[in-house]
């Protein structure tokens, strides 16, 4: 699995690196780990994403080197897709990308893509970032203080601060290896959990009052609109976390976030605590994801998305 990987950064000098579109940070920190690795190793490195970079995430080593417009892919000779299970999520330059010659797909999604040859893939992993970190052992690279500060970001901020199902005995092997070299736990836990603007809390607020329940209380779900953004002021980036609320209130089994993102288009994040498999609800939607985390696009007005979305779930649980 990694030889093919390896072979491709060994004998190729020029790459791009890219993730999904509205990047998070397992998508940021893998991005900017392999990037900093790459440049240690002297080679040419661009990194790619379609979204800027959430102001929270700004504290990441080499995250002002991202650029936002692809011109041309020219002279790429591999591209790194990471924490993608399809291309797709890369955004409106999907076919760009996906012309160059070698593509390297690293993701931790149960579902995954069929849109590259060369794939490290586990769904068993915490993150993309700790997949990284074990190519990097294999490889013997030093993993240097910048490198370790964007895993650990994103691992730490793909299992919730190591508190999700998908954080296993590897994970903390991993971020114990990188605060060793250099990682700082309660500064990166700072900048990311104690940075919110207060326009952010305020919009959590309004989102708050939408808050309903179904099924005796094990279904509970918010909506944040484009109207509501406007009033506050906020923007898209400023809903991160909102459904992880719902999902912290007693009794939820299936928290629902719907977020607006144009007229009659909602994104639909879906958090579970334990054994219900939100991946099924969000495929039967067209979405994917992981067991306790996943999302979809879904068209229609609120009440519309609302009925699809709960048919979805009320499908795959008969049991709830
Ligand atoms: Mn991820």
């Amino acid at each position: 699995m990694f030889d093919e990987v390896i072979e491709v950064i060994n004998s190729c000098s020029t790459f791009l690196i890219t993730s999904h579109a509205r990047p998070d940070g397992d998508a940021l920190g893998s991005e900017l780990a392999i990037y900093h690795m790459l440049r240690d190793m002297g080679k040419d490195v661009v990194v790619y994403n379609q979204d800027k970079t959430p102001a929270v995430y700004e504290f990441l080593p080499g995250s002002k080197d991202m650029i936002h417009f692809l011109d041309s892919v020219d002279g790429f000779e591999a591209v790194f897709v990471l924490d993608c299970s399809d291309i797709e999520r890369v955004g409106d330059e999907k076919d760009k990308i996906g012309s160059i010659e070698k593509i390297i797909n690293i993701d931790h999604h149960a579902s995954v893509g069929t849109f590259s040859e060369i794939l490290l893939v586990d769904s068993t992993a915490s993150s993309t970032g700790e997949i990284i970190h074990r190519l990097m052992k294999n490889m013997g690279v030093t993993i240097t203080e910048d490198i370790a500060t964007n895993i650990y970001t994103a691992i730490m901020t793909d299992t919730g601060s190591f508190r999700y199902s998908n954080t296993g005995i590897d994970t903390f092997r991993a971020v114990a290896d990188l605060v060793e070299k250099g990682a700082d736990s309660r500064q990166i836990a700072k900048n990311i959990y104690e940075t919110k603007p207060a326009v952010q809390i305020r919009l959590m607020g309004k989102a708050l009052d939408t808050l309903e329940f179904y099924e005796g209380g094990r279904v509970g779900s918010i909506y944040v609109t484009q109207k509501m953004l406007q009033n506050e002021g906020a923007l898209s980036e400023h809903t991160e976390g909102f459904v992880d609320i719902v999902r912290s209130i007693d009794g939820i089994e299936i928290a629902i976030f719907y977020y607006e993102s144009s007229k009659d288009l909602f994104k639909i994040s879906l958090r579970s605590k334990e054994t219900v498999d939100v991946e099924k609800i969000a495929g039967k939607l067209g979405g994917g994801g992981h067991v306790n985390a996943s999302a979809c696009r879904v068209e229609g007005s609120l009440k519309a998305v609302k009925e699809k979305v709960l048919g979805a779930i009320r499908t795959v649980c008969n049991t709830l």
